[in-house]
């Protein structure tokens, strides 16, 4: 279970993040809209959430995820693979303190972003990606190794970080899309695919048995639905827009 959460809030300069999406500019007001909902609905999972500052230094600086990797046992500072993205980390820095005993950082010339990881259980995923090298994802298994985790890499082809198609929720169910959906990684998994119209709803995340899914992805919530789940349906289109999802919007611990 998670007891807290990190956000941090979407600054003006959004409006020139990066993306591949090709679906327009963010609406800001809208997205700082949406990001208030996200909020309220990890609130109503029962999170104490920390709400950053926006830092208009950093136009992708809501993606959070990708600034860290938050343990039960440690914390571990990313180093992002996007020369834009690279500072995004000092703050973050300056936070866990508050948090965290153990804290480890990935060192050059490894790159790594959280969007790459996926947790399942005692187990890490690590995408390798444009964004992710096989350095960072070495650094990273040998610091998970001393805390009792164990790690291994998959490679990716399309997707912008590992969690673009996948996301673990929980009792071996693993949510599956895309170009993961025929890797036999995930063979031993209790797979539901994501269809191909609906790829982008895969980015969802459990929260303490619920499970958030991305506003406008009806099959996915109803296919998560039939395993259980409560969901709670959260609009994130403008962020969207600049290849983000549910789970790059927050550090959940
Ligand atoms: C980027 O390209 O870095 C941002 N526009 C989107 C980051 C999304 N993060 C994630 O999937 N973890």
């Amino acid at each position: 279970m998670f007891s807290k959460a990190i956000v941090r809030q979407p600054c003006k300069n959004l409006i020139n993040g990066l993306t591949s999406a090709n679906l327009g500019i963010p609406d800001y007001s809208k997205a700082v809209t949406q990001h208030k909902q996200y909020i309220n609905a990890l609130l109503e999972c029962e999170l104490e959430v920390i709400i950053l500052d926006a830092e208009e230094r950093f136009p992708d600086s809501a993606f959070i995820e990708d600034t860290a990797l938050l343990t039960p046992k440690c914390a571990i500072i990313m180093r992002p693979g996007e020369k834009s993205r690279k500072g995004e980390t000092e703050s973050i820095k300056t936070l866990l303190p508050s948090f965290f005993s153990n804290i480890e950082e990935i060192k050059s010339p490894g790159t790594i972003e959280g969007g790459d990881i996926m947790m399942a259980g005692s187990h890490f995923y690590i995408g390798i990606s444009k964004r992710t090298n096989k350095n960072g994802a070495d650094q990273l298994i040998k610091i998970l190794s001393k805390y009792g985790f164990t790690g291994s890499t998959i490679q990716l082809k399309n997707m912008l970080h590992l969690k673009t198609g996948l996301a673990y929720l929980e009792n071996n169910n693993l949510l599956i899309a895309g170009e993961f959906v025929n890797n036999k990684a995930f063979n031993d998994f209790n797979r539901i695919n994501v269809p191909e119209e609906e790829s982008y709803g895969a980015n969802c995340i459990w929260v303490n048995d619920y499970v958030l899914v991305p506003g406008g992805y009806p099959k996915v919530k109803s296919k998560i639905e039939l395993k259980g789940y409560k969901t709670i349906s959260v609009d994130v289109s403008e962020f969207r827009k600049l290849d983000g999802g549910l789970s790059c919007l927050s550090l959940r611990f």
